[in-house]
Parts: C-alpha cells; structure tokens; sequence
C-alpha cells in the first residue's frame, strides 16, 4: 500500500496532487529549490527537503537528489506532476530500480512514445490513423522527394526526438525541401542529441483534439473523452474546453476507440493523453502521446467526474480500474483558462513578481487551482503560470458566462497577468460561436490585442474613488449614510457593455 508520496514538482501541480493524497490519508513530501522556501508546496506538504539551487537542472531535475531524498523520507511513490522529470525514461526506471513506485507509466513507454517514428509504426500497426507521410528516419534524399511527390506540398519535417512543437518545420515550395531537411537534422542533432527526421503532410487548418485515457496494470484501459485545446500561443495553451464544439457524437466515439486501441499498443499504464489533429472535415489523425498528467486535466475530471490524481495513484499502486467505460458520460460543458505572470500587450513577457493583492474567484461551477498567495514572490526560474480558473456549465453556454463572471472576481495586483486577455477570448465571436481551430489567435489578434472602447482602469480608479468617499463619510460620522441609501453612488450608470468585463 502507498502510505507516503513525494512530489517531484512545484506551483499549482504539486499542490493539486497533494490535495488527493490528503483525501486519501496519504502523507506527502515536499522538495523545494533555493527559490520556493516559502512556496504553497512546501506549505501543504507533511514534509519537505531542499533540493539544491533555483535553476531547475540543479534542484526539480536532479534525480540523485530526489531518490535520496524519497528514501530519506521513506517515501513509498514519487509523483512527477507534469513538466520537470514526468517524462523522463531514466527517471521511471531509476525509482523501478531503487523499488520505489513512479506513478505514471514505464521507462520502455515513456521511450517508445517520446520516439514520434517509434510512435508511428506503433500506431499504423495498431491501426489508429496517422498523418500521411513517411515511417522511417529520412537519410535518403531522394527517397524524401519521392515520398513528398506523393503526398503533396506543403509537408512539415518534424524531429523524432521533437514534440510539443518542437523541431518542426513547414515546406511550402519544392525549392525548399532539401535545404529544409539538412537544416531540420543539424537542428535536432543539436537539440535533441538525435538526427532522425521525419516527414508529414501538412494539415492546413487544424485542431488540437486529445483524448484522456486511463490504464491500469492487468490490461483494462479506458478513455475519459476528449479535450478541445486549439486555443494555442506558439504552442502553449491558453484556453482548453470538453466536449470539444467540433466533433460529432460518431467521431467522438471512433476517436476515443482509437485512443484506447493507442494506448493498448504501447502496453501503457497510468494517466496519458492521445493528442490528435483534426481537420476540418474531421479526417483525424494520431499525432504524439504524453505520457503524463496534464495541465487541462481538470476540465476533464469536471465533466467526467473522476479525480484522474486518485486514479493515477491507484492504478500505480496495483489496483484494478473500477471504471467501466460504458459507465461514463460527458456532463455539462467545462473551460479552462490558464493565468499566466506575463503580459500580453509586451509580446508575453513573463511577469515575475511579489503578489501584492490577490481575490480568486469562487461561487458555483468555479475551481482554481492555484498555489500563490499575498506577498508570495513568483520566482522568475520556472514557469510563470499562476493558477487554472475552470468553469462548469449545463451548457457552453452557461460555462462561458460563468468564465466572464469569475474573470470579473479575479483581482491580481502586483504581477502583470492575462486575465483580461481571457475575458477577451471569451468574448470573441469565432470563441463564442465555437467555430475556432489553431489560428484562432492570429485570426482575432485585432480583436484580442484593441483595448475595448472605455479603458479598463476606469474600474481601479472606480474602486478608489468609492474608497475615498467611503473615508471621508466615515471621518464626518456619515457611515448611517451608506446604509440608509443604500445604493453605490457609482454603479448607478447600470452594467455598460465592456465597462467591467474589460
Ligand atoms: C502539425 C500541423 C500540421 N500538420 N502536423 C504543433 C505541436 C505539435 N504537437 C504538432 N503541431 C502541429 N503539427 C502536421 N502534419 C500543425 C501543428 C500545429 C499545431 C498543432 C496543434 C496545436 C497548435 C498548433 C499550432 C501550429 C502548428
């Protein structure tokens, strides 16, 4: 039985994780770089142990460091949140070695999955569809020409070591292709230590569509549907969504065979995501697994109702899936935003910084997963999300205008954020009528990056000025006042389009 759980990781994720173990009497470990002494992990934790210095490849990458302190504690499992060592191969191994549990799946998966060629064969032989193109390394020039008359331009050359948007390339004329592949290989080599490359069509106007999917460790696989994740930044999310507005009750179901039939194939065990890439007339195709818990997990365990940590936990910890997939429904409509330190009128500069004031929203249909708190100092050596606001809505609907009122209620001074960008999507009509794929942001980049007619600091000086009245009547005992009209004396021009959701 797992009885104490050391947590590989920092910020929101750690916490997120520790919170299911709390629920399931399992203690926790903490471990902290020089620049998270007083980060809400190491708060949470029942324990936690420095680890090293801030930069992340001397403190949350150092396996040595981590093992020892696993053993130290007396840690039975190592959970790696997402990021950092969740989909390190050697890392999996190394706790199977040292006969500590790491929750998630095997070296030899996390190897064959992180191999995107290796992946490929394995999903043509499992028969889930991949994109058309070629299912070795390019070495052979004119072997690449051959395959890439076929297909047709325009293709992408990706690095097999690659994912993530990573190493990739587009070729659009035929002049290109050669300088495109030597360029592609000398930059994986450098990258990634491999130079292996391959070769797709190129999907013109796609959608980012994964499947959640679950196994445990005596062959019982199930998928938890899907997730709508088109809505990317030089490929990072800012917005995911389930059930995706795209997809069809008929594909959805082909889809999430496949998924299984994926995951089956790369005899996989734990948590992962099946990413696929979904064109417009919804011809799918297999792109790359992660073989981890991911960021937008939450929307899926809103809808679905499962806690994918406890599952994670229990499927590590041997026991048999007591989900069936008949069992589970899609119910309501969730949307996540992911609140970054950054500021997107600066090309998204990070925005570390002391969190002066913080107001988190809350109220029905809202979850925010966060870790920081007032006077907390986000460090500027990791990554600056802040937190993942998720809404629930009956409908799309309703989780929409539940996203704009929890947007409204979220206050965060101190640090840039994107919040107000987020109220802006929301309001977006390609967002609002889901009709949106991977350009959506260059496609409404006017619409996202104008300032709305009234300037949106109206509100703060709003707020300050109700403050100084509000003074001022308590100097003159004139606080019956407030009660006995009780009425704003600023709110009385009614809820203006724009005026407070930004
Ligand atoms: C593609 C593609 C078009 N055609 N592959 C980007 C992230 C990585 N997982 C794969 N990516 C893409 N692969 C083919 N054959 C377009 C993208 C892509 C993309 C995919 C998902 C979400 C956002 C994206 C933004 C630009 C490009």
């Amino acid at each position: 039985m797992i009885n104490k759980i050391l947590v590989a990781n920092r910020g929101e994720i750690a916490v997120r994780v520790m919170r299911s173990c709390r629920e399931m009497d399992i203690f926790t470990v903490a471990v902290y770089s020089d620049a998270d002494g007083g980060a809400m992990h190491v708060r949470y934790a029942d324990e936690a142990y420095h680890i090293g210095p801030s930069p992340s490849n001397e403190s949350y990458l150092n396996i040595d460091k981590i093992i020892e302190v696993a053993k130290k504690s007396g840690a039975d499992a190592i959970h790696p949140g997402y990021g950092f060592l969740s989909e390190n191969a050697a890392f999996s191994d190394r706790c199977k070695q040292e006969g500590i549990i790491f929750i998630g799946p095997s070296g030899d998966s996390i190897r064959m999955m992180g191999d995107k060629i290796t992946a490929r064969q394995t999903m043509i032989k499992a028969g889930v569809p991949v994109v058309p193109g070629t299912t070795e390394p390019i070495t052979d020039e004119n072997k690449a020409l051959e395959v890439i008359r076929e297909i047709r331009l325009p293709v992408m050359i990706k690095a097999s070591a690659g994912g993530g948007g990573k190493g990739m390339r587009l070729v659009k004329e035929e002049s290109q292709i050669l300088n495109s592949i030597r360029a592609a290989r000398s930059e994986a080599l450098s990258a990634f230590g491999n130079d292996a490359v391959y070769i797709e069509k190129y999907i013109e106007s796609p959608h980012h569509i994964e499947f959640q999917i679950l196994a445990d460790k005596h062959g019982n696989m199930i998928h938890l549907f899907e997730r709508e994740c088109s809505v990317q930044r030089r490929h990072q999310k800012v917005v995911e969504e389930t059930p995706s507005p795209l997809l069809t009750p008929k594909v959805r179901e082909e889809m999430g065979k496949a998924a299984v039939a994926a995951a089956q194939a790369a005899s996989y065990s734990g948590a992962g995501t099946i990413e696929f890439i979904v064109d417009e007339d919804l011809h799918y195709y297999f792109l790359e697994m992660n073989t981890r818990l991911q960021v937008e997990h939450p929307i899926t365990e809103r809808v679905v109702g499962v806690d994918l940590v406890k599952e994670q936990i229990k499927v590590a910890n041997n026991e048999v899936l007591a989900l069936k997939q008949e069992e589970l429904r899609q119910r309501g409509h969730a949307i996540e935003c992911r609140i970054y330190a950054e500021d997107p009128d600066r090309n998204f500069m990070p925005s570390p910084g002391i969190i002066k004031h913080i107001t988190e929203p809350h109220g029905l249909g809202v979850r925010c997963d966060g870790y920081v708190y007032e006077g907390y100092e986000i460090p500027l050596y990791y990554d600056p999300l802040i937190s993942k606001l998720i809404c629930w809505g009956k409908t799309r609907d309703e989780a929409i205008a539940r996203m704009k009122r929890a947007l409204y209620e979220y206050k965060i001074t101190g640090v840039k954020t994107s919040i107000r960008l987020l109220a802006r999507i929301m309001d977006t009509p390609d967002f609002k009528d889901g009709k949106y794929n991977t350009h959506f942001i260059e496609k409404n980049h006017d619409f996202l990056f104008t300032m709305p007619p009234i300037n949106p600091r109206v509100e703060d000086v709003a707020i300050m000025s109700v403050f100084v009245d509000y003074l001022g009547k308590v100097d003159n005992f004139e606080t019956k006042v407030l009660a006995k009209n009780g009425k704003s004396n600023w709110k009385e021009c009614g809820r203006r389009k724009n005026m407070f959701s930004y």
